[in-house]
């Protein structure tokens, strides 16, 4: 046999390999080790004497390195118990998981960061993916306050601080590999909360006729007003005059 070639493609590895034999009519069977726990059996027909297969290597093992060595085996027999063999060293790299992240909690009201009143309840959605699906994997948040991390992909959290935060979903598979994904909350006192929603609101009743999506903008800005009993800023009063005044506005805009 004339060795075996290599070429890889993403996550995938096509090996090619051919031989001599003068026995033209012979049947020949070709098994490929690929040192991983599994392996090909090719049936050719008399007078075909070269064969490809490929390959996806779903971990580098071992563990806790970014890249090994796999030396793949191949061997070739005919009918009459003839036989040859030959190795193919192949470096197998980690692949880093890609990381992605939803928050639930904050509500978009303008430009900028999503914003979220202190006290309020902050949902971190994680998930990630990874060509080495044999990888095991960590997850940690960091919410950008003094809090201790979250060792999880997913998790809530609030603030008590107003300021700008950035939320970091690490994952970290066992070969080293890291994916990260980042999102910005704008924190506000309860009190500054019912300032932009009351501002937010107010700005879109004075359009005239509300279509679906300025109801829903109005939706997501009373998520703001709903009571943050929590800061003694806020008061169910308050509450209630800027719920009678937006909703005379937004009636009054409807109705036009
Ligand atoms: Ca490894
Ligand atoms: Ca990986
Ligand atoms: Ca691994």
């Amino acid at each position: 046999m004339r060795g075996g070639r290599t070429s890889r493609t993403t996550g995938s590895v096509t090996l090619s390999g051919c031989f001599d034999d003068p026995g033209l009519l012979d049947p020949r069977t070709v098994t490929i080790d690929c040192r991983d726990g599994t392996s090909s059996t090719l049936k050719l027909q008399p007078a075909i004497a070269s064969f490809s297969v490929t390959h996806q290597y779903l971990d580098d093992d071992p563990t806790a390195t970014p890249s090994d060595l796999f030396s793949i085996g191949i061997k070739v027999d005919d009918d009459d118990g003839g036989s040859d063999t030959a190795v193919v060293t192949l470096i197998v790299n980690n692949v880093a998981p890609v990381a992605s992240m939803k928050l639930s909690g904050p509500a978009a009201v303008g430009g900028g960061p999503p914003v979220v009143p202190t006290y309020d309840l902050i949902e971190a959605l994680g998930s990630f993916t990874d060509i080495g699906t044999k990888d095991t994997h960590q997850s940690t948040i960091s919410w950008g306050d003094a809090s201790p991390l979250a060792l999880q992909k997913s998790a809530g959290h609030s603030y008590v601080t107003p300021g700008i935060y950035t939320i970091r979903l690490t994952v970290t598979d066992d070969d080293g590999g890291v994916g990260t994904s980042n999102s910005q909350v704008k924190v506000v006192s309860a009190e500054d909360a019912l300032l932009i929603a009351r501002d937010a609101l107010l700005q879109l009743s004075s359009r005239g006729n509300l279509n679906q999506s300025a109801k829903a903008a109005i939706s997501r800005a009373w998520t703001i007003c709903v009571a943050r009993r929590k800061d003694r800023h806020t008061t169910a009063h308050q509450i209630y005059l800027l719920k009678a005044t937006t909703t005379r506005r937004w009636r009054r805009s409807n109705t036009r």
